[in-house]
């Protein structure tokens, strides 16, 4: 079996997503998602002018190799644009040789290690009575599992908290972040939280790179008596060794790991067990290949995966994520928001979400399919993550 044919499809059902779809001499066909949110033509590019040249000719079958041949071969190694790309080529060669088994991909994989997947949703709100009613409103929606987010009093735009302001915009929307506030608020949130929903709803919380080690080290303490199920990316991990504070100073479990894009982001945080969640996704670490080897690596240390699952990974890398996740011995939990009911019509796929566990389905390959013509409906909008600023004007982690 040859590829004959590299295409790369950009879409904005709602938000823009980037598929790479491979097609064989056989007739089969096989997805990757590229999507790499608010930086996205930079991986067309990467994908168009310097990779699909190279694919053409290529065995599908020769996954490994192919993943060596991009990432080493390229000498320039890692960065998010590089292993978004690289992810895309590897998901899409998965897909392929799933189909051409005739399984669906998990059982390349090693077969379902659980039945289900359990999932976490998104609870957010401006304000405590806001943020009840987004908790219940998961809750009816079958989630057993949820992040709390909430605004602080005092700051106006606090990010993916504030109804009404989109997310994705011409220029950077300006939000305003100040940490001592944030520190005295939390706290207080997760005992109202725990105080109507009970002590056993898992609750998670994302401090998305704000905090320094001293103030993550001192939030962990504060929320131990509310028993979160973790803290999300509670320092910028560029400093891997920064984590020894906060985990010696608490036993709030620790998760990091979405803007990773290699193994060896993870090393000192694995090796020292300093974190008990590690949150790559398929899409942005290089792809299936990489990820099921560092979920083996952080299986050695008693350390769970918890993939990354917002709106911007695509069906097609969630999809991904689910075959990994049924098949790992050491899955913890899933991110999953849910895509727009277009984005699911532009991607139709065989996963199901039921109380509160997602399944991958038993299609041939990933189970996802791109309708090319609904997608060339929605072309590529310009749009930009926010940034974050204190209240002096300095621009702040977000
Ligand atoms: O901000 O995916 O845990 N989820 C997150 C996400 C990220 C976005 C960035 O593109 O932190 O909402
Ligand atoms: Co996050």
């Amino acid at each position: 079996m040859k590829i004959v044919e590299a295409k790369v499809v950009v879409t904005s059902p709602g938000r823009n997503f980037v598929t790479l779809k491979l097609t064989t001499d056989d007739g089969l066909t096989g997805l990757g998602d590229a999507t790499l949110n608010g930086r996205e033509l930079a991986v067309v590019s990467y994908l168009e002018d310097h990779v699909a040249p190279l694919l053409t000719g290529l065995d599908p079958h020769r996954i490994e190799d192919t993943w060596q041949y991009l990432y080493r071969g390229a000498y320039w190694r890692r960065g998010p644009v590089t292993m978004a790309a690289v992810a895309a080529v590897d998901t899409a060669l998965w897909d392929i040789k799933a189909k051409a088994a005739g399984m669906p991909l998990y059982q390349l994989l090693g077969g379902a290690s659980r039945d289900r997947i359990r999932a976490y949703g998104h609870a957010n709100g401006a304000t405590v009575p806001e943020l009840m009613d987004s908790v219940r409103a998961r809750l009816e929606e079958g989630y057993q599992a949820v992040r709390i987010q909430t605004g602080i009093p005092g700051l106006k735009a606090v990010y993916g908290v504030h109804a009404g302001v989109a997310h994705q915009q011409q220029r950077p929307l300006v939000e305003d972040w100040d940490t001592e506030a944030y520190l005295r608020h939390l706290p207080t949130v997760f005992e109202a939280v725990r105080e109507e929903f009970g002590p056993e709803l898992p609750l998670l919380h994302d401090a998305h790179h704000r905090l320094t080690p001293t103030q993550a080290a001192r939030l962990g303490r504060d929320l131990e008596p509310y028993r979160p199920f973790w803290l999300e990316d509670c320092t910028p991990a560029e400093n891997q060794e920064a984590f020894r504070q906060v985990r010696a100073a608490t036993t709030t479990p620790l998760a990091v790991g979405e803007v990773f894009n290699s193994v060896h982001d993870y090393q000192t945080l694995i090796t020292e067990r300093l974190i008990d969640y590690v949150r790559s996704a398929v899409t942005h670490f290089g792809g299936i290949t990489p990820l099921k080897k560092l979920f083996d690596f952080a299986a050695l240390y008693q350390i769970r995966t918890a993939t990354h699952g917002p709106e911007d990974i695509s069906p097609v890398g969630l999809a991904a994520a689910l075959h990994l996740d049924l098949a790992v011995h050491n899955f913890g939990i899933q991110e999953y928001s849910g895509h727009t009911t277009l984005t699911g019509e532009v991607f139709r796929h065989a996963y199901t979400f039921a109380d509160g566990h997602l399944h991958p389905g038993e299609q041939p390959g990933l189970g996802v399919e791109l309708d090319e013509a609904l997608a060339a409906r929605h072309p590529y909008e310009q749009a930009y993550l926010p940034v974050n600023r204190l209240q002096d004007g300095s621009l702040h982690d977000w």
